[in-house]
């Protein structure tokens, strides 16, 4: 069994807090790992130490920081059987797609090392005689990283990676349901040799977060999780005036046109709509469809999902493992139980008890009344609502009326219509012919209205987010 620590000032320390367990998806009763809640004074120290570590921090050369990254990255690498095989048993992953986000997250740590090496600042002619003037970029501060358990190495990854390249010390705190997956990424970085206080993890609870985010040494915070913890973060951070970055929730819609090639647009969006059980922010949970095809293009789907096998994460055949939570799991019974009262529930649901695996087969819904809340409300798992519109902005309308504005799809081969889209499609994140899901390394990523603040992550965004740009006058010293 696993006891798991905080990692504070360079020290695995025990909590202070009550005992807490994480649990196999596909097995709840299995515990996975235990740990005592980090409490109050835990996360002050965890604080305390990204403090007084952040001058030298930000003094030493971003080549040598890089570097812990790099070493880090080796070191995922070498473990990534084991970190994958924890990764199923404490999320639910499949295998394969587990094995992934090892990958994913050691590249993720080498492309921020790759900062090192690009542009930091800018530099600008001057209307005086010997002076040059410059930008420079300095770290934000101590910063808090706050995850959650549906991406649990690569989220993390991609917000404490460029966190540290740029000079930042960091106080994380994962998602209480993937301690276990948390500890790796934590002990990657930790035997990668980082000084001590510069990366800490408390395995706390939300209150830990709001501790940390009240603690005047803290300069910034990025989150990713459920809007309703965002927007408290945001207003948390907006009192304190410093820069704040929430990625949220997400009702992605894809929209198929009369054109589209259907066959493509089925795989993509049944793969869009149930990988990774359908517990990603960028998931497809509404589908848009011309009337001319609706019939034909349902039908499609219907026979799409009905191939796909739902089970036991660690049997290679399977495509769609357990959903993460128990809260989920009833969330989703729920959820087929009202599809079939206000329409029409075409396909999957929850067949078993929760004390058997928290397996739910991927829903298809339609003949939903208008405005229906199943197609408002985020709901973290495989269900998709199908809805009709008559052309483009019938579909645009239809896609845009919700309160978030992640990612979407639009499948068509009417380049008028793509034109069109690219305007007025309300999203953060546009596929044309492919699946709303994914974000490479170097591209920004981030959702409008209720799914993010405006600040992106990734790529270049990441920097931005990450350092203070400083105007420089810089002029010679003799006259
Ligand atoms: C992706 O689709 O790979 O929580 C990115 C999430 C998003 C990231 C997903 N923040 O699912």
């Amino acid at each position: 069994m696993n006891d798991l620590r905080n990692y504070i000032d360079g020290i695995w320390r025990p909590g202070g807090g009550r005992p807490c367990e994480s649990i196999d998806p596909a097995v709840p009763t299995r515990v996975v790992a235990r740990w005592r809640l980090a409490t109050d004074s835990d996360v002050d120290a965890a604080v305390a130490a990204a403090s007084a570590a952040s001058v030298g921090w930000a003094r030493e050369n971003i080549h040598e920081r890089a570097q812990y990254l790099r070493r880090a990255a080796v070191l995922l690498r070498e473990r990534a059987a084991g970190i994958a095989a924890d990764l199923t048993a404490e999320q639910g992953k499949i295998a394969g797609v587990a094995r992934g986000e090892v990958e994913r997250a050691a590249s993720i740590l080498d492309f921020f090392a790759h900062d090192a090496v690009q542009s930091l600042g800018e530099s600008y002619s001057s209307p005086r005689p010997k002076e040059l003037i410059l930008t420079h970029r300095v770290p934000v501060g101590p910063t808090l990283v706050v995850t959650p358990w549906n991406v649990p190495l690569a989220i993390p990854a991609w917000k404490i990676a460029p966190a540290l390249v740029h000079g930042n010390t960091v106080v994380w705190k994962p998602s209480e349901h993937v301690p276990l997956v948390a500890t790796h990424l934590m002990e990657a970085l930790a035997d990668a040799g980082l000084p001590a206080g510069v990366c800490n993890m408390v395995l706390g609870g939300g209150s830990a977060a709001s501790r940390a985010l009240e603690a005047p040494v803290i300069k910034a915070c990025t989150f990713t999780g459920s809007t309703a913890v965002g927007l408290a973060i945001e207003h948390a951070a907006a009192a304190r005036h410093i820069p704040v970055l929430t990625e949220m929730g997400g009702m992605n819609a894809a929209i198929v046109l009369d054109d589209a090639d259907l066959d493509l647009a089925a795989e993509q969006i049944v793969a869009a709509a149930t990988g990774w059980s359908g517990q990603r922010c960028t998931a497809t949970s509404r589908v848009v469809v011309q009337r001319g095809v609706a019939e034909r293009f349902t039908k499609m789907l219907q026979d799409t999902v009905a191939l796909l096998r739902v089970g036991d994460p660690l049997d290679a055949t399977v495509e769609v493992g357990p959903v993460t939570t128990r809260r989920q799991f009833d969330e989703l019974a729920d959820a087929a139980a009202r599809a079939r009262r206000d329409g029409e529930l075409l396909a999957g649901g929850v067949a078993g008890a929760a004390e058997d695996g928290y397996f739910v087969s991927p829903m298809l819904v339609r003949g939903l009344p208008a405005g229906h809340e199943l197609a408002r409300t985020e709901i973290f798992g495989p269900l998709v609502v199908i809805m009709e519109a008559d052309d483009l902005d019938d579909a645009l309308a239809e896609a845009n009326d919700s309160d978030f504005g992640l990612s979407g799809s639009l499948f068509t081969r009417d380049l008028d219509c793509v034109l069109e889209a690219l305007d007025r499609f309300d999203v953060g994140v546009l596929h044309v012919n492919s699946e709303s899901t994914g974000a490479d390394p170097h591209v920004p990523f981030g959702g409008f209205k209720l799914s993010g603040t405006p600040h992106k992550e990734m790529g270049q965004s990441a920097r931005d987010f990450f350092t203070r740009v400083k105007t420089v006058y810089l002029r010679s010293g003799s006259r």
